[in-house]
This record gives C-alpha cells, structure tokens and sequence, in this order.
C-alpha cells in the first residue's frame, strides 16, 4: 500500500505539532515507521489520505461501539448544532444524559460531565481528597488513568508504549502520595492498607485492566477492594472510561457486581465527541461545588453538541438485542482467532471479554497474564511485524503493544472473518521474528 500522503502530512505536522501528534499513541513509536493520517470514516472502516481502505478496530480508542458516524448520531449532532453548539449553561440536554447514565449504573446516583477522561479521574481523585480528608492514593501498575499528576507513575497506555516510567514536569510533591501495586495482588494492597490506611483516600483501578494491554481482575480481587476500602475508610473508584457502556449499559461494575463509590467515564458516553463525566453516591458528589467545597469547572462541559452525541449513542445502545447481537460477534471473531492460534502452536494468548480483545504475543502461554509485569514479557518485535502485516492487510489496529482492539456493531460478520484470514497472514508474519 502507497502511504505517500501521510508521509508528507507527516513530515509537515512535525514541523507544527510535537512529534507531529495530538497525542504520543498516534506516532506509531510502539511499531516503527511513519504514523497514518486518516481522512474520512465510515461503519467499521476508516480510510486514510492515500484513500487506502482498512477495517477499524480501534474505533477511535473506544468511543466508537456503533462504527463509525453512525446515522442517528450524525443526525443529532446536525440537529443539535444549528441551534448553537455551547452556551455556558445548563441545559436540558444535560439533564436528560445525566438521567440515563444514572438509570443505567445503579451506583451513579449523581454525574457531573467534564470533557476529557482525564478530567473525570482528576476530578474523582480531588473529590475523594476533599470528602475523606485524606491525600494519598492507591493505584496499579499498567493502568491508564489519564495525563493528570497523581496518575503518571508506572502507567500503561501511551506511557508504556513509549517505555518510560512516568513523566517529566511531575513535582515530587504530586508524585509522593500515589502508591503503585501489582495489579490482582490483593495481599499488597492488605499490606499497604495495614500501614498507612488512614491516609488513603482513594484506590482506583481499571475494573479490566485495557491500557497495559488486557488484563482481567482475578477472582476475589475486586471484592476484595471493595472490601479492603470499607474497612479502611477509603473510595473505591472505578476507571470505566473503556469499559462503561462497553460490557453492557451498566458497566463492568454490573458484570462484576461490584458497587464503587466513584465511576468514570468517558469515550462512548460522547459518542465520539468530548465528554467524560464523574458519578456516584449523592453524599459523596454534593461534595462538590457548588453545593460543596471541592471546585471543578469547564466552559464546555455538559455542552449540547456532545450531550446529543452521547444521548443519542446510549439510545442505540439501549436496543435489548445491542449487546446479545455484539456479544454474538466478538465471540464468534475470537473463536475464529483462536483457532489460527491453535493451528500454529500458540504463537500469542487472546484475551478476550465482550468486544474488547487483545492478543498477548508470548509464544504457547495457555493461561492469562496476571499483570503488567507478565504483559511486559511479550515479544514485542513479533508484534510489530504482525501490526505492520495486518496494515499492508488493510486492517488498522491499535499501534501499541499495550493498547486493546474493539469490535463495533458496525462490523459485519463476512468483514469479522476476512479479518481472522488476515490474522492468520499476519502471525506466518511474525512467526519468523
Ligand atoms: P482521555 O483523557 O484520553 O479522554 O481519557 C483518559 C483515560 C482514562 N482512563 C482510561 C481507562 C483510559 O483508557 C483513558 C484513555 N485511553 C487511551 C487509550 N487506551 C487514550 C488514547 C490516547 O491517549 O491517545
């Protein structure tokens, strides 16, 4: 495939634009060569500026659970603009999304929007500073929780694709009160808990681990925070910025059954416009200002435009057979990956739940990895050589190692098994690095 175009938008967006990205995933660091630039997209494809046509899994990252600029979506964004895109104040649109995301996740009882995930688990962290009084917090290694400070030791997503530890630009003072613990090592946090419990605020925690690529929580180990928080006066927050609305209306946490204190969210609840938002019990999120003393604020949060972009995606998503028929496809597109697996001894593990999966590239594993530090023994090389055979294949996935893919309902079954064809191609790829 001719990539000419991105390579000269490429080199004039270095010139610009700080490694010629918005953001560090985008410039294909985790798997060499010069970064795509996509131009248009529709359903399950995105198309680049070379008008080469690939098969999309990364689905913007995530937001995108029904394709891309899905009918209904773009109608209500067309709709909603010619009556004023923000105005700085609440309106109804607010309200009735609000509404939803508190029907559709029992622990929400109250939501504010912001516009970034990174601006709900900032906001989250500060409230559960300010209601418990207490500063420190409890994090896992490989999670992604945003760009926020507090957030930057250790994480996974873009930071672990560019193999650093944390940030530059972080003060010590931000730094010191994060603690890092192996994910699903319910001792470690025991242990932690034991010592320095009263000064915890907050543990938070991806409930699937999908920013060190996946890693699934272990039995107990999410009761077991649950636990562990009550006893110790610290909030259990969920980061569902992936997975809310991704593994059904009401989350991981109904999946798991497990109540945090504090959810956030983001990506599909914009249906592919900004929006994050922080939610749960009304005690706790009255705590915030105005009606509390913990300040958070934003021009365009709760804005009209991303409002009916989220409402009208939730809308979708809220047809009883969404998530069945979804359900339906990504099985069916793992059953077919593992099989290609099988027939060559393994040469990566499939992680798989609902329309998120990630393949692990360590050679005839059979069982899951258990944390960051199993991710990190993958052949990293095979995946990029497997990444780069897929492109050429015309099937974009994420380009990092650590990143998930993500099954849309906009993806046909005949485009599903045409892409385990070109998974098969991919893995003879790699088999040889
Ligand atoms: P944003 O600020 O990027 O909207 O959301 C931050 C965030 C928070 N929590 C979780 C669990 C997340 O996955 C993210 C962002 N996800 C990454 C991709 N895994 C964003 C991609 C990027 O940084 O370009």
């Amino acid at each position: 495939m001719k990539r000419e175009r991105s390579r000269k938008l490429y080199q004039q967006a270095c010139e610009v634009i700080p490694g010629g990205v918005s953001s560090p995933v985008r410039a294909f660091k985790g798997v060499g060569g010069d970064p795509l630039f996509l131009q248009r997209a529709e359903g399950p494809f995105v198309h680049d500026a070379d008008h080469n046509r690939y098969i999309d899994y990364v689905g913007s990252w995530g937001p995108l659970i029904l394709g891309h600029a899905p009918e209904s979506v773009i109608a209500a964004i067309e709709k909603t603009a010619r009556d004023g895109t923000s105005f700085g104040a609440a309106t109804h649109k607010e309200v009735s999304l609000a509404q939803k995301v508190t029907e559709c996740v029992p622990s929400v009882e109250k939501v504010r929007f912001v516009n970034s995930g990174t601006e709900a688990t900032m906001s989250a962290l500060r409230l559960a500073r300010g209601f418990t009084g207490r500063d420190r917090l409890i994090k896992f290694s490989g999670c992604y929780h945003g760009h926020a400070d507090a957030f930057l030791s250790d994480a996974g997503s873009g930071v672990a694709t560019l193999g650093i530890p944390g940030s530059a630009g972080v003060p010590a003072g931000a730094a010191q009160d994060t603690i890092t613990l192996p994910y699903n090592d319910l001792e470690s946090v025991e242990a932690t808990l034991q010592t320095i419990g009263d000064t915890v605020a907050a543990i938070i925690i991806e409930p699937v681990a999908c920013n060190m690529g996946m890693v699934l929580p272990q039995e107990g180990f999410l009761p077991g925070l649950r636990k562990l928080c009550d006893q110790h006066g610290a909030l259990l927050i969920f980061d569902e910025v992936i997975t809310g609305f991704r593994l059904g209306l009401g989350g991981a946490q109904c999946h798991f059954d497990i109540k945090p204190d504090l959810t956030t969210f983001g990506k599909i609840i914009g249906g592919g416009l900004p929006v994050g938002a922080y939610g749960g019990r009304a005690d706790i999120m009255d705590t915030i200002a105005p009606t509390g003393p913990v300040y958070q604020a934003g021009t365009l949060s709760g804005n009209p435009l991303a409002m009916a972009a989220g409402l009208a995606t939730l809308e979708e998503l809220s047809a009883p057979d969404f998530y069945p028929s979804l359900e339906k496809k990504a099985s069916s597109f793992a059953a077919g990956i593992n099989e290609a697996l099988e027939a060559r001894n393994d040469p990566a593990y499939l992680n798989r739940i609902g329309s998120i999966f990630y393949l692990w590239f360590k050679p005839g594993q059979t069982t899951p990895p258990m944390n960051y530090e199993d991710i990190k023994t993958a052949n990293s090389e095979r995946f990029a050589t497997y990444f780069s055979s897929l492109l050429n294949q015309g099937v974009w996935i994420a380009p990092s190692a650590f990143e998930v893919g993500f099954v849309s309902s906009a993806h046909t079954q005949s485009l599903l098994d045409a892409t385990v064809t070109a998974i098969g191609k991919a893995l003879d790829a790699a088999a040889g690095v």
